[in-house]
């Protein structure tokens, strides 16, 4: 029988737009779904919006229009951001649905008739400016933190929900479960609150308060409470109570969140659960949250951090790498376009960029672009590199059930720079210059082949773009992805004489633009001149050198790069025209330069600066405060070689 896989995130509040700690949390969900039909499941993956409640209300004061076009509004947002993130999400949710507000009735008659939703009076603190009751504990200094004034003493007449009755139970279950609330700190949260006594649930809300809601079906003088509403779209998005999507997906629900929300998913939803008669979830799989150079993200501060600010400039897959390898699933992590830069330039730049370039340029360069048999039997290095794409292989399909995602990240790297050192080690333009070497060469180059296709297929769950790229290169057909992990993990799956093509560049380098709005930006600090007594760089071999293609141009076009003090944009006449991006701005107009000759670094890897592929680099000499370009004496063709 086919398994299956149901996921879930939490269904956001639409009083925000959509940010970093949002994207997180649905690309978890994503690569948690995409991993599980890798290997072969039949998944259902489900995100939306929550739009009941009084903070929707305020929201949509604030914005000056009615609640109904203040959700549609936002929740269009959301459901417009998921596609640009590459999300595969099978339904989208949304609280206003008829069929959830029908699906939220019944269960709450449900549970009403099985006489575990009673009447009473309620009497608390409440704070006359929100229009709601406090706790203790939200008080700041006694007071509404919102309106800094002393609340009143209320009486109000409400349903309760009795969750009292089932703590025993639900401490009993995680007990017996050790792995239903997951990471173990999260379950040690929620089995702490549960040595305390639990009061029953407060799920109503007297419609004269609070109109934004669903009628409870038993009293239409109240509404339901937002949590109670929310919580139950994890059923409603399976057709419960009847269908038979229920039945398949609900043993199997796994949710995923971060740990603001625990309480009302570790206590609330499993009470509720219970009470309606439905088994519990499988998994709550809780994570950290994002912070913003070590604070909370902020409005007021400027320090949201919108993934659709980054993805343009940075690119979707390195975003999607870059969050899930960054944090360690259910601890903190900060957020800083810095560390992005990084990551993009070493990991996907620099190690996985790399390897895949350099593999395919040999399989044409020795191949004629064809994928070569395996020659000579394999040697120790050649072991050595295979054992080493087994046990990432391995460990990928051990850490991603269990959320170690930057764990299967690592694993899956480390394969990736042992197939660099590989090449360093066995150069194989050595071993092309030798007829003698043939069959050692078809191996080297075909294990690398076989290498980036275990790669890409391991890769595809973060990254689903970089990975169809990489395979279609590789010519491997289509449904590969479709093929299961375990199996596509089989080592000489190539098929011999596949022609395979280079293309662009995976992850041209990138340089921090400050594209995340809200970040406070660092002051740079002032480029240094370099230390006269600095050593000279090691000499190079002549061979090394020559392989620096230096061209002659003439410059055709010059622009400033918008929002940028240093850059221009040129198109260069080099035999052919190239874009370049040069950080000459603050000493040359660019109406200076068109027409004048420069020497081009043609054979540079492209690179993005503020989102511009540059492909090549114009020489310069810096002399203090003046930077001179390079030129030739008199004019020479564009495109002549320098030597
Ligand atoms: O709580 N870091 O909605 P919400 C990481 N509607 N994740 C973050 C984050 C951060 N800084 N900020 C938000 C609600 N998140 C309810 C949920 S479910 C039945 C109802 C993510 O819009 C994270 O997933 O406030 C967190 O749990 C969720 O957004 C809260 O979203």
């Amino acid at each position: 029988m086919t398994s299956r896989y149901y996921i879930t995130t939490p269904i956001y509040y639409v009083n925000a737009e959509p940010h970093i700690g949002h994207a997180y949390t649905t690309i978890v969900a994503d690569v948690m779904n995409r991993f599980h039909k890798l290997i072969g499941c039949k998944t259902y993956f489900l995100t939306g919006t929550d739009e009941h409640g009084d903070k929707i209300v305020q929201a949509a004061q604030e914005a000056g229009v009615d609640p109904k076009t203040y959700v549609d509004r936002i929740s269009g947002m959301f459901r417009d951001t998921w596609p640009k993130l590459n999300i595969s999400n099978d339904y989208f949710i949304r609280t206003t649905d008829p069929d959830h507000i029908r699906v939220v009735q019944y269960i709450l008659q449900k549970v009403y008739d099985s006489g575990d939703i009673y009447f009473s009076k309620y009497k608390g603190l409440y704070c006359v400016g929100c229009e709601r009751f406090y706790t203790e504990r939200e008080l700041v200094d006694g007071k509404c933190p919102d309106h800094d004034k002393p609340l009143v003493e209320r009486e109000e007449a409400n349903y309760f929900f009795r969750m009292s009755k089932y703590q025993s139970w639900l401490m009993e279950y995680i007990e017996a479960n050790p792995d239903f609330i997951r990471p173990e700190r999260y379950r040690n949260e929620v089995l702490a609150f549960l040595r305390e006594p639990l009061e029953d649930l407060c799920i109503s809300r007297p419609v004269e308060r609070l109109s934004w809601g669903i009628p409870l079906p038993f009293d239409d003088r109240y509404v339901t409470y937002v949590w109670f509403d929310a919580l139950i779209n994890y059923v409603t998005a399976l057709g419960y109570p009847d269908g038979a999507k229920f039945d398949e997906f609900w043993p199997v629900v796994e949710h995923t969140i971060a740990k603001d929300i625990l309480k009302p998913h570790g206590i609330y939803w499993p009470t509720i659960i219970k009470a309606a008669g439905l088994p519990p979830y499988r998994h709550l799989n809780v994570h950290g949250y994002w912070k913003i150079n070590e604070g909370k993200m902020s409005k007021s501060h400027g320090t949201v951090v919108r993934p659709l600010d980054l993805v343009p400039v940075y690119g979707l897959d390195a975003f999607r790498y870059f969050v899930l390898r960054e944090m360690v699933f259910g601890l903190d992590s900060n957020f800083s376009e810095d560390a992005l830069v990084q990551r993009i330039n070493s990991d996907l730049a620099n190690d996985l960029g790399n390897l895949f370039s350099r593999t395919l340029a040999m399989t044409l360069k020795y191949f004629d672009g064809k994928v070569p048999p395996f020659g000579d039997p394999p040697d120790e290095m050649d072991r050595e590199l295979i054992a080493q794409v087994e046990e990432a292989v391995r460990q990928t399909l051990e850490e991603l059930p269990r959320l170690g995602f930057h764990k299967a990240l690592i694993a899956i790297w480390e394969c990736v720079n042992r197939a660099n050192k590989y090449i360093d080690h066995v150069g194989p333009w050595t071993l092309a210059k030798d007829p003698a070497q043939l069959g050692h060469l078809q191996t080297v180059i075909r294990n690398l082949l076989e290498l980036n296709r275990v790669v890409a297929v391991l890769i595809s769950p973060f990254m689903p773009e970089t990975a169809e790229k990489m395979l279609d290169r590789l010519g491997v057909p289509k449904p590969a992805l479709e093929i299961r992990l375990s199996e596509d993990g089989r080592w000489g799956s190539l098929r011999e004489g596949t022609p395979v093509s280079k293309g662009e560049a995976l992850f041209p380098r990138v340089e921090k633009t400050d594209a995340a709005a809200g970040a406070p930006q660092k002051e740079k600090a002032p480029a240094k001149e370099k230390p006269a007594e600095e050593a000279p760089p090691e000499p190079i071999p002549f061979e090394l050198f020559k392989q620096v293609d230096l061209r002659a141009g003439i410059v055709k076009h010059a622009e400033r790069v918008p929002k940028s003090k240093k850059l221009l944009r040129l198109l260069v006449d080099i035999g052919e025209e190239r874009q370049v991006v040069a950080g000459i701005a603050q000493t040359h107009a660019p109406e200076d330069l068109v027409g004048k000759q420069v020497i081009v670094v043609a054979n540079l890897q492209p690179a993005k600066l503020m989102g511009i592929e540059s492909h090549g680099m114009v020489l310069a000499v810096r002399d203090g405060e003046a930077l001179q370009l390079l030129t030739t004496q008199k004019p020479v063709t564009p495109g002549r070689r320098v030597s």
